[in-house]
């Protein structure tokens, strides 16, 4: 209940830098275009298959001065999948334990990101072509503060321009521009992708690079339906510049989660020329594409820190220059030195600057080497330099769910009124 909160806040203050960075405010009052990219992992980018490109596109921001690329990132997922990366990016709690807290907790009271900017004038939409009650998603957006959701009845889906889950991504931006143009500036948009979702199905005419060759269908689909979604993406950056939205807008591109689970490890390790895949390994493919694209900014560099989802929110609104000094998140503004050193995955596991703890082992993340010939930590009763820092990542989740569960949140009020 209420009296839970002084010690959450005291936590929070701890956690988080009271510095600001060099960046803050650097795009004030820019439009905020975020995409979220359907099972997107990091492991495509800058790698071949057949010795082709995965991601053209995505590549070239790799190098780009205006583009801030995170190759440290990871996904902090549940169950609840791509709404579960959703509320880790507008709130910056983490998702719960099991199931989707869209569903189990739409009615809550949030400081998310759409309600914030909303307080500096930005109108905030959404932009996805599946049904707007998938995820519960036309509930948990009012109580995120969204304006406006385009779902599949905003846009025309034929049996033409859809394969798989819904519309192609290319129609998809393309169909979204009469839509974004129309809007008041500044403004906050999201895109979700749907085209590379599980199984990858892609019409042979979107196929520009050939399927992978293993004993895994879903692998090697994934590759030509990534590869569909970055040129997809490429189209969308055009689509912007010709609509002279381009230069005022402020590009986020981020993967939700994997789209290649466990159970295709085995032709996972041929393509990766493993020789199995770890727990450590398995932890190091829960990392997902951040880029942030600054246009005209000329500071953009490889970003190689330990980071997640978590961390999206403080990061955006203080790029924007949105003080969040009076709200309740776990995060950490990328961009500022002092910030918390680990990545708490939902299930415990967690990577921090020298250790991977995956399934009960504590791994030195350089190597991916077991730190000890035991490799167990706190459930093998064997202390290891995880021991510490998994005490915090336990009591964060907990924290987090405490607020989630208790609807806390609705005692604090908006971030700056307070
Ligand atoms: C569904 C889309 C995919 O609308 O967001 O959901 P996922 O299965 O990835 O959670």
């Amino acid at each position: 209940d209420e009296s839970e909160l002084p010690k959450i806040k005291e936590y929070v203050n701890d956690i988080q830098s009271n510095d600001k960075s060099n960046l803050f405010g650097i795009a004030k009052d820019k439009n905020l275009i975020f995409i979220s990219v359907e099972s997107m992992q990091n492991f495509v980018i800058n790698n071949k298959v057949n010795g082709e490109e995965i991601t053209p596109f995505l590549n070239s921001l790799v190098d780009n001065e205006d583009t801030f690329y995170f190759e440290n990132f990871y996904s902090q997922i549940a169950q609840g999948r791509t709404s579960d990366s959703e509320f880790l990016v507008e709130n910056s709690l983490y998702p719960l334990p099991s199931g989707s807290v869209f569903f189990t907790h739409g009615q809550n009271e949030y400081n998310a990101m759409p309600e914030l900017l909303k307080e500096k004038g930005y109108f905030n939409s959404v932009f996805h072509a599946n049904n707007k009650s998938f995820w519960n998603r036309d509930q948990m957006y009012k109580s995120l503060g969204y304006d406006y959701f385009y779902g599949e009845s905003a846009f025309e889906v034929t049996e033409n321009n859809s394969i798989g889950w819904g519309l192609k991504d290319k129609a998809f931006f393309e169909q979204s521009m009469k839509y974004l143009q129309s809007f008041k500036q500044p403004f906050y948009t999201k895109f979700i992708t749907l085209t590379n979702h599980f199984p990858f199905d892609l019409d042979k005419e979107d196929r520009t690079i050939e399927p992978y060759d293993s004993g895994s269908k879903t692998l090697n689909n994934y590759f030509p339906t990534v590869r569909y979604t970055d040129e997809a993406l490429k189209q969308f950056f055009n689509q912007l510049k010709n609509a002279g939205l381009y230069k005022n807008s402020v590009i986020v591109i981020m993967g939700d989660h994997y789209g290649i689970s466990e159970n295709h490890n085995k032709a996972m390790s041929k393509y990766l020329g493993k020789e199995e895949i770890t727990p450590f390994d398995q932890v190091q493919l829960q990392r997902v594409p951040l880029f942030i694209h600054i246009p005209g900014s000329g500071k953009g560099k490889v970003m190689s820190e330990v980071s997640g989802q978590i961390d999206v929110k403080p990061t955006l609104l203080h790029l924007l220059g949105v003080e969040t000094g009076n709200d309740l998140y776990f995060g950490n503004d990328l961009f500022s030195d002092d910030r918390k050193s680990y990545v708490a995955l939902r299930n415990g596991d967690f990577i921090s600057k020298k250790y991977v703890s995956a399934s009960g082992f504590c791994y030195n993340r350089a190597t991916g080497e077991p730190v000890n010939e035991e490799g167990r930590d706190i459930e093998g009763k064997i202390e290891s330099p995880c021991t510490p820092i998994k005490g915090k990542v336990i009591k964060e989740l907990k924290y987090s769910d405490d607020i989630i569960y208790g609807d806390l949140l609705r005692f604090m009020g908006s971030s700056e009124s307070n």
